[in-house]
């Protein structure tokens, strides 16, 4: 960049009020890259006549190779407009679903967004989850509505047409809008509902619940899209033109003389003008009037291209010299159609100030921060503004004011850490010196001699004095260096290069630092006592984002997107930069996809794995959404969130971060497993009759035969199991829950887990945490919900029982204890029984609910994490323990609670940690209580976990496979193609709508995960590329075939010959994770081996 444009940037920085940081946001292909281009253009650091070509910045190879943005970027561009000078942060986004975390980091430092719609396409299912992005970051929208050109040439829409079809899109997505407010109004109500419920206690009398109260009072006529309101422009990005409306109300109201105001409320809408009484009517369609939008505006365009097509070259100047504007000689002669139209809308209708004065007049500036967006911004999980240390609340007014002045706190959040190679910061950008910048200095003949020099000395094979000559780079070392830069924004103070500042991780807690840091300690920051989850470190350099290029910056005032360098060894992924310790860390970043598609990667060569495992480390924090494990095999395995995702981290893992040749394994496919109740119908769907429940029984039997003797099991699967030692006897059944409970177990797992650390402080006696009202109240809530569908007899009072929640103490699984000497349940806690023997069986009980944990995480069929099972302890039998006058065994289990509770996100941690335990207990080997078994807490977790593993072999066990649900698009030829892909990968078809105005239908299909490696590309193939599937990951599904089934009765024998392995997926599957986590796997190894049947259609 020239030097002045970089000192007129560092100028417009300080003017917050001319400030919009704004993000491009729309469905994959909408053309954000395109129009981001033509925007760069106006401010020169492109040529306009690669704009929407380059795509720059499509910055990186495979970005530009496949077309579509794997990131977000910013760039800082200059717009004037009248007296006006503005800075314009601008953020592209990608729009495939694999990369929807970038749109997370990119819309938190935003104020305003750009959403594009595709005039063909429409609102598409990532405009959907855009859009509520947006929202859910209180950031606000105007609408660009592009690729007109597409209607004209391609639909080869008349211009009333395009104006019905333009016309419907802002319906749907003004629709959109609409339900969105309509559930933040209706929330909103609701909260301050239960508010003044709880302060009044509600006033006796009849109570009419009436829907629409707060809808009516709350102004939403800004909210909506419309052209009259300015926020919307109609664009071709890829031609270079663009409009909004008051464009031709000011053309209009001076060449008709109507007024600029009238132009504006009438130029989109069914109005018509009355061109000899110069008056604008309200007017039907079906009278054959045109509206003023097809005949001021859409015809003209309409005639220009038309003219253009068909090379009409007088009329073509006609229209130019009209519009009054010049045409270099060589757009003119140009033979391509589409050089000539560029070059005339570019000028007539110019993109960039059509879209950046409505981003300038209708996106708030920094300084327009809403209260409510601060609040959310601070108040984590189910806090409140409220319930925050005044310090912390004291900071919101900081936030507001946005000032730049000494004394206000500096701000900064870091939304994601990018790497670039250490060679391309402005400091170490190759200097006069390097081996380019001889050749370059020198002059052209010069330079011909020089490499001639070089290459003959080559030639003769004296390396050595080609080295001496040549000048050493400036980084030797660091050549091959990643340097990581944070993304972030600066929300209050200035940004100085050099200045200490606290980094506070998402888990940090102001009141922690308050507890541990005693008020006016007065000792500079660095020699503060450690607190969890901060640091304290400097703003080593300071970077304004250009862009493929980043320019060197000494402070960033307030409001402005920066990056910052030096944060590498304190920041992973994002984090909250504060002068103050008070602030709170902002909220996580609100993911929309879930990290699902797995693989292993190891070394091509052994000696490698540390390059391997330092490479990993860098990819991890580079990449917000990537998730990088140890698994308890030793695999490294990457998680990602689909294929194409999948395919850019590795070749950053090979190409930068590790630079090894690495190995990949076949995507690792996640299932669950569950239990469910007795099928009614066989294998060939025949009611299952007497005769069959016995053969079914018998089999059953024979299943219970794996069971070992000692353990007893009765008629309903009630498995009864005695510790080693025997002195503890355990009684537990299984149960599936219904699924509803499934899902209101997922949905609520950060309540369980605020909720299980709530009981087990109290478990330690300690009554530290208050809890907030809000949160009690989630709490019964979410307690009322399960007991509504957890009704009938066998699910009597078990809600009042349930003890705790797994794996990970807050996963989709219950345990329930039905114990009459001892009751503790997650609702209350331990019943408030304070005698010696309580105590002891609260201990106990802990080890309990460890095997419990342990034996969610990994069931018997696969060692895959259990779902939608609950469990009965029915009784635990203490009294011949207690008879041997068991002391003191407190501080075991408790010792053991501490260390696996916490939600520990990783399942290898959660198994080191039972390890870590039995070393511990095994060390402590001399304790009175231990006999050759080992202590008893140690006992009763394995005992325990047995005692679930048999409960669940007794019931017919299945496998939950992951389900992507997929929008396809595609035209109604290569329908009939779609469904046969669909098909043979064992989609299923919900629902297929035409959407209006197009040929185009729109295909909304659930597919499992395992069976979805390539099928984007199959799809792409097989309708030669006219239809690409989006794939988000949605639920888990049960796999309705049993794993171990064999055929029992005579038809099934018939229909599935004696083996019966060739229909079984669920077997399939589950034979392929065992075999792959190195397990025993049982197969029929061919006996006899007998001629196949030939099916009679073969004959
Ligand atoms: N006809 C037409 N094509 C356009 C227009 N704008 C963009 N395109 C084309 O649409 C395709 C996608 O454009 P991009 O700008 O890469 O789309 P994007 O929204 O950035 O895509 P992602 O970043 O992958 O989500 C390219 O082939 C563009 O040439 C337009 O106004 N008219
Ligand atoms: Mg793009």
């Amino acid at each position: 960049m020239v030097l002045n444009s970089l000192d007129k940037m560092i100028h417009l920085q300080k003017n917050t009020a001319n400030i919009r940081n704004i993000c491009v946001l729309a469905h994959v292909d909408h053309g954000k890259t395109t129009l981001t281009d033509c925007l760069i253009s106006s401010s020169g650091i492109i040529s306009s006549r690669l704009a929407g070509k380059l795509r720059y910045m499509d910055s990186r190879e495979d970005e530009q190779i496949r077309g579509i943005t794997m990131k977000s970027s910013a760039i800082s561009l200059h717009y004037a407009t009248g007296n006006e000078e503005y800075l314009i942060n601008l953020i592209d986004s990608p729009g495939h679903v694999d990369f929807s975390s970038e749109v997370s980091t990119a819309v938190r430092v935003c104020d305003g967004c750009i959403i594009v719609v595709d005039a063909v396409e429409g609102v598409c299912p990532q405009t959907q989850a855009v859009l509520r992005q947006a929202w859910l970051e209180n950031i606000r929208p105007v609408l660009v509505i592009n690729k007109i050109d597409r209607l004209i040439v391609e639909l080869k829409f008349t211009p009333q047409e395009a104006y019905s079809h333009l016309k419907n899109i802002l319906e749907q997505i003004n629709a959109l809008t609409g339900t969105l407010f309509t559930s933040k109004v209706l929330e909103e109500r609701a909260e301050r509902e239960t508010e003044s419920q709880v302060n009044l206690h509600s006033e006796q009398g009849e109570q009419v619940y009436d829907w629409s109260t707060g809808l009516e009072d709350t102004d939403d006529s800004q909210l909506y899209f419309s052209p009259e309101q300015g926020n919307v422009v109609f664009t071709s990005a890829i031609d270079g033109w663009g409009f909004g409306i008051e464009h031709f109300a000011r053309i209009y109201s001076q060449k008709i003389g109507i007024k600029k105001e009238v132009l504006m409320k009438t130029l989109w809408g069914d109005y018509y003008i009355n061109m000899k009484a110069k008056k604008i009517m309200k007017g039907d369609q079906a009278k054959g009037k045109k509206p003023l939008f097809v005949q001021l505006i859409l015809e003209n365009i309409w005639s220009l291209y038309d003219a253009v097509l068909k090379k009409d070259k007088d009329k073509i100047d006609k229209i130019v010299t009209s519009l009054g504007l010049k045409i270099g000689a060589r757009e003119a002669r140009h033979s391509d159609p589409k050089v000539q139209i560029n070059a005339i809308c570019s000028q007539w209708l110019p993109i960039s100030h059509a879209v950046l004065a409505m981003v300038c007049q209708k996106l708030p500036s920094p300084l327009d921060i809403t209260a409510e967006r601060v609040e959310r911004l601070m108040c984590t999980g189910s806090q409140t503004f409220d319930s925050l240390p005044p310090e912390t609340q004291a900071l919101k007014a900081a936030f507001m004011k946005c000032g730049s002045e000494e004394t206000a706190p500096v701000i900064i959040f870091v939304s994601k850490m990018f790497a670039v190679d250490a060679k391309a910061l402005p400091q170490n950008k190759p200097s006069l010196g390097t081996r380019i910048g001889v050749v370059h200095v020198l002059g052209l003949s010069m330079q011909r001699a020089f490499l001639a020099l070089i290459i003959f000395l080559f030639l003769a094979g004296d390396e050595q004095q080609v080295e001496s000559m040549t000048p050493k780079p400036v980084l030797q070392e660091e050549d091959n260096q990643e340097s990581f830069i944070a993304f972030a924004r600066v929300f209050s103070g200035v940004a100085r290069r050099g200045k200490k500042i606290f980094v506070l991780g998402p888990k940090y807690s102001p009141l922690e630092f308050l507890r541990r840091v005693p008020l006016g300690f007065s000792a500079p920051p660095d020699d503060l006592p450690p607190v969890p989850h901060m640091a304290y470190c400097a703003l080593e350099n300071l970077y304004l984002l250009m862009g493929r290029e980043l320019e060197y910056l000494e402070e960033v005032p307030p409001g402005n997107v920066l990056g910052i360098g030096g944060l590498q060894d304190f920041v992973l992924k994002s984090a909250t930069l504060c002068s103050l310790p008070s602030c709170p860390p902002f909220i996580p970043l609100n993911f929309e996809a879930t990290p699902i598609v797995r693989v292993a990667v190891e070394p091509k060569h052994p000696s490698e794995m540390p390059q391997l495992v330092k490479g990993m480390k860098l990819l991890n924090q580079a990449d917000p959404c990537v998730q990088i494990l140890i698994q308890e095999t030793g695999e490294h395995v990457l998680v990602t969130a689909g294929e194409v995702h999948l395919q850019r981290c590795l070749d950053d893992l090979k190409e930068r971060f590790a630079k090894i040749h690495i190995s990949v394994s076949e995507p690792i496919i996640p299932f669950r497993e569950t239990i469910t109740k007795p099928p009614k119908v066989d294998m060939v769907n025949e009611e299952i009759g007497k005769q069959q429940k016995v053969a079914v029984i018998h089999q059953m039997k024979e299943d219970q035969n794996k069971i070992p003797e000692g353990v007893q099991v009765d008629s309903v699967g009630l498995i009864t199991i005695t510790t080693p030692n025997k002195l503890a006897t355990l009684s537990v059944r299984a149960m599936p829950l219904p699924e509803e409970v499934t899902q209101i177990l997922e949905e609520n797992s950060d309540l369980i887990r605020s909720m299980e650390q709530l009981t087990s402080s109290l478990n330690e006696g300690e009554n530290t945490q208050v809890i907030h009202q809000k949160t009690q109240e989630k709490i019964w809530e979410f307690k009322g919900k399960l007991e509504q569908h957890l009704t009938g007899r066998r699910w009597r009072n078990i809600v009042d029982q349930i003890w705790s929640f797994g794996p990970r103490k807050c996963g989709p699984n219950i345990l329930v204890n039905k114990s009459e000497d001892f009751q503790n349940s997650i609702w209350t806690g331990p019943a408030a029984k304070a005698s010696k023997e309580a105590s002891r069986y609260r201990d106990l009980g802990n080890s309990i609910v460890s095997g419990f944990q342990l034996a969610t995480l990994s069931g018997p069929m696969c060692e895959e994490p259990l779902m939608g099972v609950c469990f009965i302890l029915e009784k635990w039998d203490l009294s011949k323990f207690e008879e041997q006058g068991a002391s003191d065994l407190a501080k075991e289990g408790q010792e053991e609670n501490e260390t696996c509770s916490g939600g520990n996100e990783n399942q290898e941690l959660q198994d080191g940690c039972s390890e870590a335990f039995e070393k511990r207990t095994s060390q402590k080997g001399e304790s009175p209580l231990t006999d050759c078994y080992g202590p008893i807490s140690g006992q009763l977790i394995a005992t325990m976990k047995e005692a679930c593993r048999y409960a669940l072999q007794v019931k017919p066990q299945r496998l939950m496979a992951a389900m992507y649900t997929c929008d396809i698009m595609a035209t109604g030829d290569v329908l009939g193609r779609v469904y046969a892909v669909l098909s043979k990968r064992e989609g299923r078809v919900l629902q297929e709508k035409m959407k209006e105005g197009t040929d185009m239908f729109i295909i909304k299909a659930v597919l499992p995960v395992a069976e979805s490696f390539g099928f984007a590309d199959e799809i792409r193939k097989r309708t030669s590329g006219l239809a690409s599937p989006q794939l988000v990951f949605s639920h888990w599904e049960i796999i309705p075939s049993d794993p171990f089934w064999v055929p029992t009765t005579e038809e099934e024998y018939l229909h599935f010959g004696e083996k019966a392995d060739s229909e079984n997926q669920a077997r399939k599957y589950m034979n392929a994770v065992r075999k792959r986590k190195g397990l025993y796997v049982e197969e029929k190894i061919v006996e006899h081996a007998e001629k196949q049947r030939t099916l009679s259609k073969n004959k």
